[in-house]
């Protein structure tokens, strides 16, 4: 089995456990390593808390750009105004954090996208990333995750051959895989996709790593005891009176 048709295996197995119902999209651009968490629903989201997780431990938490200091009231408050949010774990395979302070939670406006940080997935296989959330109800959450970046041929570099394979797919306007040319993960393969492939033209991703690829990735990981503890917390949390508020 060739490289290429190895990492088409696990898209497509990445692809097949995402269905309509998911409210929330974390876009993985594997030439970049930029990961980005969008609001595909037309309803504002509440969020209180969420996790990224790779269990082969390939997140590199120190490009991470988390809502904490960033997108709450100490960065630019477009997630949360109110609440200084607070990092949980910041790891190879765990990147949690929560709206803590006064315990509310951050809110993503319909088709709002969060920039997590370029470089955050290192690119490696297998590519086992997953993102829960707990909403406003204290609700769990599983993100449809989508793969982006201009490799659309799946072989690990950017080049010509992936211009063709834009040009193939372009005039898409929905339902567009990166196997058909779509750089950003928004389903159409247009002028935007371009822009990505010019910009990442000539990048070689991970050339070693995607030589050997565990199998097994495509299993679903149980609930993670993170987010029981997270729920644990904000329980206990909201039952303590009001004070210093
Ligand atoms: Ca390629
Ligand atoms: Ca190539
Ligand atoms: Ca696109």
């Amino acid at each position: 089995m060739s490289r290429r048709s190895i990492i088409l295996a696990m898209y497509l197995a990445i692809f097949c456990q995402t269905n309509h119902s998911f409210a929330t999209l974390l876009r993985v651009d594997i030439v970049t390593g930029a990961l980005a968490w969008k609001n595909t629903s037309e309803s504002p989201l509440e969020i209180a808390a969420y996790s990224i997780r790779s269990a082969s431990g390939n997140l590199v938490p120190e490009n991470w750009i988390s809502i904490s200091g960033n997108y709450d009231i100490h960065g630019d408050s477009s997630v949360d105004p109110v609440n200084a949010w607070v990092v949980l774990e910041a790891s190879s395979d765990n990147l949690a954090e929560f709206g803590g302070g006064s315990l509310g939670t951050g809110t993503l406006a319909p088709g709002q996208l969060v920039d997590l940080g370029a470089g955050v997935w290192s690119g490696h296989v297998p590519f086992d990333l997953v993102l829960e959330y707990v909403d406003g109800e204290n609700q769990v959450h599983s993100s449809q995750v989508a793969l982006g970046g201009a490799d659309f041929d799946l072989d690990g570099d950017v080049d010509g051959e992936d211009f063709l394979i834009w040009q193939m797919g372009f005039g898409t306007e929905s339902g567009a895989l990166i196997i058909s040319g779509d750089a950003n993960a928004d389903g159409r393969v247009d002028a935007a996709d371009l822009a990505i492939w010019q910009d990442q033209f000539g990048t070689i991703i991970n050339p070693t790593s995607l030589a050997a690829v565990p199998f097994g990735m495509t299993a679903i990981p149980e609930p993670s005891t993170w987010i029981l503890a997270v729920l644990t917390f904000l329980f206990t949390i909201r039952r303590l009176p009001r004070r210093n508020r």
